[in-house]
């Protein structure tokens, strides 16, 4: 009879193929041995270390789904996932860096993209030599991106494009921004949604940085703002029209949200057992304590759990088969998951908790942010709700 493992109670590990363990194996040692010291230095001083883009981008773990035509790795959205996870066990910010250069940068480029649009950005992105950011959000437009106000203005040989992106992850060091905005054809009809893709230093273009994050510190955010920007027809995605452009991006991205945010759930489980394990109060170790064993065993609980729905839907979507709203069930099952996990964890450790120097409470404030970005919990609720019953209810 197998042995009941603690830390994989339903034995993830066997249920992956030997690539997929040497993948995730390879980005595990890679995070633990050169992320994990660097992280509370980046985190306090609030500064991004852009070296990391090469280094991931060596490893492959830049575009990991992304076809090696173009530099990316070819590999399944199981191994992205096991990467996603691995990196977010040392921080949520570095996990941000990746998905955003991987799901929202090179996904569209390879999903909408023209051919010279593949051969010009693709490769670059693959090594981190070119660093990419998604602008979707806008000031007064978040859950409600079909809304935005972002114009791009058909001229002689291509687009005007005006507005602004908020809250922008990697955008003041991008070199390529993929942004989204309304076509306004010549006559001054207000179109279809459309995806281009505009390149640092172009005229009209800046990406002023947002400071005083309180998470996701080691990761830079910012904004993107347009000032009549020159697009031309060149670089603009020819065919793809509407929200289905930027929530494709997302659906890939979600999916390894859904699989990092365990990553952090699983570091803050493990150092609160040893912890309990290691303390003693009142004479005998705090893991001894009833009502300690019961937030030991929720934690496990519900990380194993989430790993296995997050493995299915792996499965799945490398079956193509259409994962939409299963999507949003475990970007928002794990991330709520992920940060009830944190909190009692940091509750766990008692002052200990909030010091910096245990890494809890860091992965606890940027669970918040991973809870709200790339649609909130409760927007997540709306998407399957209106699923189960038809009634859109975030819409009139
Ligand atoms: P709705 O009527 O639902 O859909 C409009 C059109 O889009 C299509 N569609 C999808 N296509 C592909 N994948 C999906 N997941 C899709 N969801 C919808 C849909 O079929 C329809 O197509 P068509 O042809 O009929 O026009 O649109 P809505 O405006 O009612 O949407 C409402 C809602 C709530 C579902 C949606 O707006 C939403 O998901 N809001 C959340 C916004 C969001 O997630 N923003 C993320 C910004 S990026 C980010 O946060 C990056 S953080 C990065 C990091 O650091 O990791
Ligand atoms: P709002 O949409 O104003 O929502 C506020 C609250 O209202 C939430 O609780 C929400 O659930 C609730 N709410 C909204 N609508 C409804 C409704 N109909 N019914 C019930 N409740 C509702 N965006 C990008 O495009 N690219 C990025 O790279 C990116 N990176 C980010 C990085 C960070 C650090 C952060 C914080 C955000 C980032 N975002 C990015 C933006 C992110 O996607 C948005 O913050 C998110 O989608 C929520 O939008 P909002 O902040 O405007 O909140």
């Amino acid at each position: 009879m197998a042995n009941f493992t603690w830390d994989d109670p339903f034995h993830l590990d066997e249920q992956l193929t030997e690539d997929e363990r040497m993948i995730r194996d390879a980005a595990r040692a890679y995070c633990r041995d050169k992320l994990a010291p660097r992280v509370q230095e980046m985190f306090r001083k609030e500064s991004v270390d852009t070296s990391i883009f090469r280094e991931m981008g060596e490893l492959g773990l830049l575009g990991p789904t992304i076809p090696t035509q173009y530099g990316g790795a070819g590999l399944n959205y199981v191994s992205y996932g096991l990467v996603a996870r691995e990196i977010e066990y040392i921080d949520s910010g570095y996990r941000s860096m990746a998905s955003v250069q991987s799901s929202l940068v090179m996904v569209p480029i390879n999903e909408f993209g023209t051919e010279e649009q593949k051969q010009k950005y693709l490769p670059k992105l693959a090594t981190g030599e070119f660093i990419g950011c998604f602008g979707l959000t806008e000031p007064d437009h978040g859950s409600d991106p079909g809304s935005m106000a972002t114009r791009a203005y058909k001229v002689d040989g291509g687009y005007k494009l005006k507005g602004s992106k908020m809250w922008i992850t990697n955008s003041p060091i991008a070199d390529v921004f993929v942004v989204w905005a309304k076509e306004v054809s010549e006559g001054g009809a207000v179109g279809q949604i459309r995806g281009f893709i505009l390149e640092k230093g172009w005229k009209g273009l800046t990406a002023p940085a947002i400071h005083g994050k309180v998470g996701l510190r080691a990761s830079i955010t910012g904004e993107i703002v347009m000032d009549d920007v020159f697009v031309p027809e060149e670089n603009a995605f020819p065919e793809v029209r509407g929200l289905k452009g930027p929530f494709t991006c997302l659906n890939s991205a979600r999916f390894g949200i859904a699989w990092g945010a365990l990553g952090a759930a699983e570091f803050c489980w493990h150092t609160a057992r040893q912890y309990t394990m290691d303390r003693k109060q009142f004479g005998r170790p705090l893991a001894a304590n009833q009502l300690i064993q019961k937030k030991l065993a929720d934690m496990q609980t519900e990380i194993s759990l989430g790993l296995q729905a997050a493995l299915r839907v792996g499965r799945m979507k490398d079956e193509h088969q259409n994962v939409i709203e299963v999507t949003s069930l475990i970007k928002r099952n794990n991330c709520g998951k992920s940060l009830d996990i944190a909190r009692m964890a940091r509750d766990m450790m008692g002052g200990n908790g909030i010091s910096d120097e245990f890494g809890v409470a860091r992965h606890l404030v940027n669970l918040e942010v991973v809870n709200t970005y790339e649609g909130t919990h409760d927007v997540h609720a709306l998407i399957l709700g209106r699923a189960q019953t038809g009634i859109a209810a975030f819409a009139n």
